[in-house]
Order: C-alpha cells, then sequence, then structure tokens
C-alpha cells in the first residue's frame, strides 16, 4: 500500500508572515489582496497574519528569513512585482530575490514562498495580479497553506 503525505489548505491557528515590497506598488497591492484573500477564506485570522514592506524586491529575502527565525509564523509569503526595464537591473534583482528566498527557506525550515511577478511589462504583471492569468499572491498564500500543515505531518516536525 502506498503511502502518501500530503498538506491540507486548513489555515485555523496558522501564523502567517507576509513581506511585500513597495517597488511598483500599483500591482504589489493587488498581490496582497489576493494573499489576504486566500488566508481569509481558509480562515486565517487577521490577528495570525503580520505583513512587512520593504523597498524593493531585493530586499525580500532578508526581511523573511528574520520573520521566519522568529518561530512565529508557519509560512512566510514573499510577495514582490519586478518588471524589466532598460537595464540589467531586473535580471540581478530576480536571479538574487529568488535565490535568496530559496536560501533563506531552506536554512530556517519554515516555508517561504515565492510570490515575486518576474514580467516582460505592465500589462503581464497586471495579468499576474488578478486580471488574465491568476494572482500569484493568492497562489503563494495556498501554496503556504500547505506547506505549513504538510510540514507538521513530516519527520522532525515540532510537537
Ligand atoms: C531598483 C529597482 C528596479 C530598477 N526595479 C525594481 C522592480 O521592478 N521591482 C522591485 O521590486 N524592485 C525594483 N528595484 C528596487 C530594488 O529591489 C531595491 O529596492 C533597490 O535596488 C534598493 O536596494
Amino acid at each position: 500500500m502506498v503511502q502518501t503525505i500530503q498538506g491540507s489548505y486548513h489555515g485555523k491557528g496558522l501564523r502567517f508572515g507576509i513581506v511585500l515590497s513597495r517597488f511598483n506598488e500599483f500591482v504589489a497591492g493587488r498581490l496582497l489582496e489576493g494573499a489576504l484573500d486566500a488566508l481569509r477564506r481558509h480562515e486565517v485570522e487577521d490577528s495570525d497574519i503580520t505583513v512587512v514592506r520593504v523597498p524593493g524586491s531585493w530586499e525580500i529575502p532578508l526581511a523573511a528569513k528574520r520573520l521566519a527565525e522568529s518561530g512565529n509564523h508557519d509560512a512566510v509569503l514573499c510577495l514582490g512585482v519586478l518588471i524589466r526595464g532598460q537595464t540589467p537591473h531586473f535580471d540581478y534583482i530576480a536571479a538574487e530575490a529568488a535565490k535568496g528566498v530559496a536560501h533563506a527557506s531552506m536554512e530556517t525550515g519554515v516555508p517561504l514562498l515565492f510570490g515575486i511577478v518576474t514580467a516582460e511589462n505592465l500589462e503581464q504583471a497586471i495579468d499576474r495580479a488578478g486580471a488574465k492569468s491568476g494572482n500569484k499572491g493568492f497562489d503563494a498564500a495556498l501554496a503556504g497553506l500547505e506547506m505549513a500543515n504538510l510540514l507538521r505531518q513530516l519527520p522532525g516536525a515540532a510537537g
């Protein structure tokens, strides 16, 4: 008999951190709305959600790591919007943000979810923040719920 372990989407009693980049705030704000909508629909209490705002996506990993290290969050959602411009900035920031979030998650053992939109232009970014292509904030929150519940069942879980 195959044993399959997977996380549910139950949110009651779970505590979430959200790190939100202020850059491209018009779109980033929609990611936050999407994430909060998903968490609330799954019975996460507002009092169990902490939102931390940082200047840009470059700063997300450090703030997310601090939240993860605090031991006060079952998962941390990393939300930001990177739009390719005329300079190589985009590639540097996107690569380091992705690496940084992955690293911090592995180091702390806390699920850090990658909800940073990387888009070629504003239209693509808007599409991924609640228009044509879903909402990456909502998706990150669902993944966070699932991972938080999954980790409770895997070896090494506290309690
Ligand atoms: C500088 C910069 C640029 C050009 N573009 C973006 C972007 O599209 N999305 C984003 O989240 N942040 C951007 N930033 C800001 C950097 O992430 C960072 O905040 C600054 O370089 C200061 O360290």
